[in-house]
């Protein structure tokens, strides 16, 4: 058995009950193997044995009184996968389904992700039981409050760097890094995705939607394609699905569809993002109130969205979201491309697909990596004490994204799998990991 697959298979045993992680390994391990065919001192040194375990995890209590009065407790999260290439970075997830699987998933990818970003940032991520839905505002920061009290203790500047992911935006950051401050006594970088008054970058709202859009493009235009007048379907219609769908507009794509955790709205005209942005940033709302800003459009309850006709398909929402029944269908329908803006969010099935079938596949780990890219480009602006306009960090961002395409896409020739960016992002990823670990010995 080659080496890959036998530490796929001794951590699935030795990780029970934990079926993203195993995915994610599952996508990931075996695409390395030709890489390490050529570099035989990475089993030498095991590297891959060292790279699949945390080098810390903390899991703390959370307790906090609701606006009733009553105590709550949740449960807190902190992954901190690598730090072979820089401190540990990787956004904090609140959502109800987070557990040890799904946060260990995430983070094991922010590793492969930190790298191709070609920053010195290594992969962390975090998270909560937690749901912001429905909580008043004080709910939500003395949950916030309560987060850090705990994880102040395990981050810094130069440690670990947390930022958002789903349920955390600039609200719960801004909580978060009140609660931080006053705890370290320092002002400093510790958290990314800060608003413009107190350190935040410019660009890091927009960055992991944008950053989506400018890789779909780069693949599209290194096939003799673009976005022009292509339809074009976003899921979710969080931080990324609103600004992937904003870009794709701008860059002449007709985005016709968005969702969420209820349903998804067809708007044949192309979706109006103002709206979206009122009713999702604003309101706090559901994406069924889009019909009553733009009474033509169509609201279907629950899931489907993928069986709109589409060109392009952005899954921006979460996890699993895109079986192979979904991609058969999307296929059947005529898509061209499929950008992951979320993390994960086609299942390993709906991946193999899309690649059998020719269709551009672009993955998370390399699609969306703008916004960490961004983060990273907010650390330096910290760093530094100085802010860099929009257009400054727009361009960095652009130039980040077409380098991504061109590292996986060279990666994927070079071991043999032309087009396939799945595996030319793993091995790009790992490349600038491996090496730093084989230099560094055996920590
Ligand atoms: P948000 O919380 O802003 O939005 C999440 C969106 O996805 C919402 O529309 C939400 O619907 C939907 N969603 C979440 N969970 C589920 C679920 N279990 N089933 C169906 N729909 C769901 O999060 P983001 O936009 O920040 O994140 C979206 C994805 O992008 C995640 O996979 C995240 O890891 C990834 N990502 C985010 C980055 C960032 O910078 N924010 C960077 C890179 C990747 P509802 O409101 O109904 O729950
Ligand atoms: O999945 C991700 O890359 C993020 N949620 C962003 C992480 C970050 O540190 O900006």
């Amino acid at each position: 058995m080659s080496y890959t697959l036998k530490v796929l298979e001794k951590a699935i045993l030795k990780n029970p009950n934990e079926p993203e992680f195993h995915q994610a390994l599952t996508e990931v391990l075996p695409t390395l193997q030709p890489y390490i065919d050529a570099n035989p001192e990475i089993e030498k040194a095991g590297i891959l044995e060292r790279l699949i375990e945390p080098e810390r995890t903390v899991i703390f209590r959370v307790p906090w009184v609701d606006d009733k009065g009553r105590v709550r407790v949740n449960k807190g999260y902190r992954v901190q996968f690598s730090s072979a290439i820089g401190p540990y970075k990787g956004g904090l997830r609140f959502h109800p389904s987070v557990c040890l699987s799904i946060v260990k998933f995430l983070g094991f990818e922010q590793i492969f992700k930190n790298s191709l970003t070609g920053l010195p940032i290594g992969g962390g991520k975090g998270g909560s039981d937690f749901d912001p839905k429905g909580k008043s505002s004080r709910e939500v920061m003395a949950f916030c409050q309560s987060f850090m009290t705990e994880l102040h203790r395990h981050i810094n500047e130069n440690t670990d760097i947390p930022a958002g992911d789903i349920g955390v935006g600039g609200r719960e950051i801004g909580y978060m890094y009140g609660q931080y401050k006053r705890l370290a006594n320092s002002f400093d970088g510790v958290l990314t995705g800060k608003g413009q008054s107190y350190g935040g970058s410019f660009v890091r709202t927009e960055a992991t939607g944008y950053g989506l859009v400018y890789l779909v493009c780069e693949m599209l235009h290194q096939h003799d394609n673009s976005i022009e007048n292509k339809t074009v379907v976003v899921s979710g219609s969080g931080n990324v699905a609103i600004y992937a769908a904003q870009k794709a507009a701008q860059l002449g794509g007709k985005v016709v569809a968005l969702s969420d955790s209820g349903g998804f709205i067809y708007d044949k005209d192309g979706v109006d993002i103002e709206a979206v942005k009122e009713i999702k940033e604003v309101k706090r709302g559901r994406i069924s109130e889009y019909v009553n800003y733009r009474p033509k459009a169509v609201y279907t309850e629950g899931k489907g969205i993928w069986s709109i006709k589409c060109d392009i398909a952005l899954p921006c929402a979460t996890q699993n979201e895109l079986n192979a029944d979904d991609a058969k269908e999307l296929i059947k329908n005529g898509c061209i491309a499929v950008g992951e803006g979320a993390n994960m969010p086609a299942t390993l099935e709906a991946a193999e697909i899309f690649l059998k079938n020719g269709v551009l596949f672009a993955p998370g780990k390399a699609a969306n990596a703008g916004g960490v890219a961004t983060s990273a480009l907010e650390m330096s602006q910290n760093a530094m004490r100085l802010e860099w306009s929009f257009l400054e960090v727009d361009h960095k961002l652009h130039d980040i994204m077409v380098n991504i395409y061109n590292s996986i896409s060279e990666a994927a020739e070079e071991s043999g799998q032309k087009g396939n960016y799945i595996a030319g992002a793993n091995i790009a990823g790992f490349k600038k990991v491996a090496s730093a670990m084989l230099q560094q010995g055996v920590v």
